[in-house]
């Protein structure tokens, strides 16, 4: 095996813009109802605290698509063939990517996608050392925005889009369509998409995934609330605002809140913002699917559900679409 230092990667850097942070974050804040976006919530503590909520038992997705792709891994592996450009779209710490690659010898490259460049070169340079054969060739792009395929080494059959995580979940149906069209361009028209959706179930079982006992979902919840003191000088009171995790039927999504406990006045990057007692800011939504109702939606961005693969509770499902 090579050592790390041996490891050459090749990072093509799309330059993604950075973020338009305050001025955004004060137009939702104005907004009603108030919103923030939750890409907001994954700075360095927020990231940390999305790991412990991968580890607690009320939150089922992370560990029931693990064990999909372990059980079904074959069959998706047959389903994306032989000599394929895998893409993984937001691919972070690429630890369920190995499941694939475990199972995908003739693989012609492996093309990871992040906004964040340190995350992406770091697993990008773990995956190579882990299988040192696989062409690795990181991308640094927002993948919500049409970017090009960098050229493998090696003759491509089809390029294979990876999805996983149910994160498309957290894009509003139009955002999500849009994200589904931009996949299907760069999967172009023989491609393929692999991809994560959590399903619609007992309300109970969703709304403790998003409020567990421990209260780590709070404290991910309201770390936006502390990241915005520390970066653009805000003066939330963290103690003046709680966690809401509700369901939200019609729109079939988990709807994550910080409801104000009271009348309060907060400042931000000078801006005065007022909140009412019980007035709520929209940190996330999170869509849940039904594999039906997620195949019409893929359909409307050119996709042709072919297969999909459920736990035993179907609780969670990993679909293969290919370009129709
Ligand atoms: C990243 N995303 C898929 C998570 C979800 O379940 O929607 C984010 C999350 N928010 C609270 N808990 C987890």
């Amino acid at each position: 095996m090579r050592s790390p230092s041996e490891v050459r990667l090749q990072l093509r850097d799309h330059h993604p813009a950075p973020e338009p942070f305050v001025a955004e974050v004060l137009k939702g804040l104005r907004d009603t109802p108030k919103h923030i976006s939750p890409m907001y919530f994954y700075d360095a503590l927020g990231s940390e605290l999305f790991d412990r909520i991968c580890e607690l038992k009320e939150y089922y997705p992370t560990r029931t698509e693990l064990r999909i792709l372990e059980q079904h891994g074959n069959d998706i592996a047959r389903c994306i063939g032989d000599d394929a450009l895998l893409v993984e779209f937001g691919s972070g710490s690429s630890m369920k990517t190995r499941l694939l690659l475990d199972r995908l010898p003739s693989l012609a490259a492996y093309v990871p996608v992040d906004i964040s460049r340190s995350h992406l070169l770091n697993a990008a340079h773990s995956i190579s050392e882990s299988y040192p054969h696989l062409e690795v060739m990181p991308v640094c792009a927002d993948f919500t925005r049409p970017f090009m395929l960098p050229t493998p080494t090696r003759t491509v059959s089809r390029v294979v889009v990876f999805f996983p995580g149910s994160t498309i979940g957290n894009f509003d149906p139009p955002a999500a369509l849009n994200l589904l069209r931009v996949m299907r361009r760069v999967a172009g028209p023989t491609g393929g998409l692999v991809v994560g959706t959590d399903l619609v179930k007992d309300v109970n079982v969703l709304t403790r995934a998003y409020d567990d006992a421990e209260g780590v979902t709070a404290a991910f919840n309201l770390n936006v609330l502390r990241r915005f003191n520390s970066e653009m000088g805000a003066n939330f009171d963290l103690d003046q605002f709680r966690h809401r995790a509700v369901w939200n039927e019609a729109a079939s999504r988990i709807e994550m809140h910080l409801v104000s406990q009271r009348q309060q006045t907060v400042v931000l990057a000078g801006e005065t913002l007022e909140f009412e007692a019980d007035e709520a800011i929209v940190t996330e939504h999170c869509h849940k699917y039904t594999v039906a109702g997620f195949a019409r939606q893929a359909a409307r961005a050119g996709w042709k559900a072919h297969a999909h693969w459920l736990d035993d509770r179907a609780y969670f499902s990993v679909n293969y679409l290919d370009a129709g």
